[in-house]
């Protein structure tokens, strides 16, 4: 049984127990049902409190899993419940104490009161998920607190606070983090003027126009899909209306943006960004004591990630002068957060206060993981490492902040190669939010495990990768943007490429993004590259631009130029002059490329190689390639993730059109993988490819 009835006095309480999230599938929906039938029977009853059996979370919602099946549909349906119980014959008390997200808030908003802890977080997160609230959340919500709140949670997603939620009147007071069943019940048995059921769906609609000025007021970063932005809208513009009819049109909305493309996809991307089980034993090894060598942007921005997730930080640098810039910045990092009302002055000093700089290496000896992050260079590195072996104590974890360089060369400069690990963090850092934990091959199942947990306390979304040059999204990244540069040999200019890839959806072009990388970070990698691998040549072009000084946004100039020291690019007459005159060297005659031309080819080239990272076991499923690209690349959530945008092109048909470019340019590397073209004869799903292991 997932929910339970229990007697306190003329109180019934409801638990709600369904591991892990209390999600609101149908069988925790028929019993909740049961429960309160149950419950409506008893004379002895005067009021009902819902509650949740699991720590920090009332409940996230409904089952996402079932959309792609008939179980929401299934009776009791989630709305049919919660008018139910708004309609019931008793008052009934919701306890929010921690996480109460989509149908689950409307779940609440169904019943008469709300109480929240100081732990809880309300939201609607529908949004992106491609869906809007189809419970009655957007016809409840908006008569309880509102136009603009309303807009602001169902249009944004993002969750509020127990503290914020009494603010807007979602929530009718708050109990004490102690004892929080027992203050709730002591609530409902002194609550002022009793405990009459007062329906929300009965309170007035909201004013004309009330909707349109709110949603021109609130300024909201777009999310989910466009149908479901759309479609969200016109149903709050409905609660400027009858309660009944904005509920059917919500109704609607939501069984066809459910059953549409784009909300399946990001479906598919929410669980793709789901940790994964590990396959070893993270607690075989604790980390308490974290330190960090090098005082770079990326080791200041690793320190920050360590010290607001709570762990004491130890941090080193050959060079004192740059440790105590790191130290300022970090300081800044933090009192920036304050001023922008992202962090208390307290948690400020306390992140801080966490971080403790160490003139001599020596003293991060007791260390449990040690992640350095100096100059990316093999030579640079593996000294480091030589010297770390000869400092940590037995157990320890190295990890490696690298993007491309050979875990396992790093790991041989040691005597414990399996306590050795890659972590790529990417830049910035406390921004990102992707983790790719490099696998060397003696990498210990334990150790893998235990970055997988430090992910989680970091937040991050860590995808374990195998050791190849650039590991999943880097060596993905750079055939992308090869085909990108190879498309402006032949004829695209720049801005053309970036505007193509960027209507398609990513969140930048190509170009843009290595102008923010800087240009000489890519620079370096390509001249490794054209010596190491000369079967996928690059054109001469970009090399120029970066021999000619430009060292992208950083200098205020790359591929693009930007004037003035804005950030928005703009075509530089200088780099399309380098290009012609490498082009007409490279022998190529320059031609119009259409956007769809350039999105295929660039999209053709991720597919490919993902594919082939699969196949040499690098990635262990499509989700985990899907998963850095959407976390890491600013790939279109809603196209779900490259190898699941082959899917929904049809296997047969991306394999037809890699073998057509094979036979005309670079034929190693079109030439499809034949676990592309196994699946592709199979009818089978790239996306279903190691989701057992996953
Ligand atoms: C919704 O509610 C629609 C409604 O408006 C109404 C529908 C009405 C329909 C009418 C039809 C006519 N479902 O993330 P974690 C799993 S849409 C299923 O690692 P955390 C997750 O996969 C929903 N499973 O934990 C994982 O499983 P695993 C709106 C869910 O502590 C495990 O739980 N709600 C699930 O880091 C742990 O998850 C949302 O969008 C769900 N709803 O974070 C909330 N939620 O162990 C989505 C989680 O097998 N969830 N799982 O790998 C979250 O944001 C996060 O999971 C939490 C927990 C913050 C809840």
């Amino acid at each position: 049984m997932s929910v339970a009835i229990t007697m306190r006095g003329d109180i019934g309480v409801l638990t709600l127990d369904s591991p892990p999230v209390n999600a609101l599938g149908h069988a925790l929906r028929r019993d909740l049902a049961r429960c309160l039938e149950e419950a409506y029977a008893r004379p002895e009853l005067r009021a009902l409190l819902l509650v949740s059996a699991r720590a920090g979370i009332f409940s996230a919602g409904a089952d996402i899993k079932e959309f792609d099946h008939a179980g929401p549909q299934l009776a009791p349906g989630l709305g049919e419940l919660i008018d139910r119980i708004e309609s019931g014959p008793l008052p009934v008390v919701a306890l929010l104490d921690g996480v109460t997200l989509g149908g689950a808030l409307e779940l609440a908003l169904g019943c008469h009161y709300r109480l929240v802890s100081p732990r809880a977080s309300l939201g609607l997160p529908e949004i992106k998920l491609g869906l809007l609230p189809g419970a009655g959340g957007t016809q409840r919500l908006p008569r309880l607190v509102g136009a603009r709140q309303a807009v602001e949670m169902v249009l944004g997603g993002e969750p509020v606070t127990g503290e914020a939620a009494l603010r807007h009147k979602l929530a009718d007071a708050r109990v004490p983090q102690v004892d929080t069943l027992e203050q709730a019940l002591a609530w409902m048995r002194n609550a002022p003027g009793g405990l009459a059921p007062r329906r929300v769906s009965s309170l007035p609609a909201l004013a004309p126009q009330a909707v349109a000025e709110a949603a021109h007021e609130a300024a909201i970063r777009p999310v989910g899909s466009a149908p479901a932005r759309e479609a969200a809208l016109l149903c709050l513009v409905a609660a400027q209306g009858p309660y009944e009819a904005g509920r059917a049109l919500e109704h609607d909305w939501f069984a066809r943006l459910r059953d549409g493309p784009e909300a399946r996809a990001l479906r598919y991307a929410f669980f793709a960004e789901r940790p994964r089980a590990p396959s070893g034993d993270a607690s075989a090894r604790r980390i308490d004591q974290v330190a960090v060598i090098g005082a770079g942007t990326m080791g200041t921005g690793i320190v920050i990630c360590l010290a607001e997730a709570g762990l004491p930080v130890l941090w080193h640098d050959v060079d004192a002068d740059c440790l105590a810039q790191g130290r300022a910045r970090v300081r800044q990092h933090f009192d920036r957060q304050v001023s922008r009302k992202r962090l208390t002055p307290g948690h400020a000093d306390q992140f801080a206060s966490a971080v403790t700089t160490v003139g001599d290496m020596a003293d991060i000896a007791q260390a449990d993981l040690v992640i350095e992050a100096v100059f990316e260079d093999m030579e640079v590195k593996r000294g480091v490492f030589r010297q770390l072996d000869r400092i940590l104590k037995p157990g320890a974890i190295l990890g490696t902040n690298t993007s491309t360089l050979d875990v396992n060369r790093i790991a041989h400069a040691t005597r414990r190669p399996p306590d050795v690990v890659g972590l790529h963090f990417f830049s910035p850092a406390p921004v990102m939010p992707l983790l790719e934990i490099v696998r060397g091959e003696a990498t210990h199942a334990d150790v893998v495990a235990a970055m997988q947990g430090l992910a989680r306390r970091l937040r991050k979304i860590a995808v374990v990768a195998g050791v190849c040059d650039g590991f999943i999204g880097n060596r993905m990244w750079h055939q992308y943007l090869r085909q990108a540069a190879l498309l402006v040999q032949e004829g695209a200019m720049p801005m053309e490429v970036d505007a193509a890839l960027r209507e398609w959806g990513f969140a930048m072009g190509p170009f843009q993004v290595a102008d923010l990388a800087g240009l000489d970070v890519g620079y370096s990698i390509r001249q490794r590259q054209r010596s190491e691998t000369p079967e996928r040549p690059w054109p001469d072009w970009l090399d120029r631009v970066s021999e000619s000084g430009r060292l992208g946004l950083k200098g205020g100039s790359g591929i693009h130029a930007y004037p003035d020291g804005g950030r928005q690019p703009q075509r530089d007459a200088e780099v399309e002059a380098m290009i012609a005159a490498a082009s007409r060297e490279a022998g190529a005659s320059p031609r119009a490329i259409p956007a769809g031309e350039i999105v295929e080819r660039c999209l053709h080239a991720l597919i490919a190689e993902a594919a082939r990272l699969l196949e040499e076991g690098i990635a262990a499923s499509a989700a985990d390639v899907d998963a850095v690209f959407l976390a890491g690349y600013g790939f279109p959530r809603w196209r779900g993730g490259p190898c699941y945008s082959a899917d929904v092109s049809g296997l047969p048909a991306v394999v037809a059109a890699l073998r057509r470019r094979a036979a005309n340019e670079e034929p190693q590397f079109w030439q499809p993988a034949e676990l592309l073209v196994r699946l592709a004869r199979q009818g089978a799903r790239l996306q279903d490819h190691g989701r057992e292991a996953a």
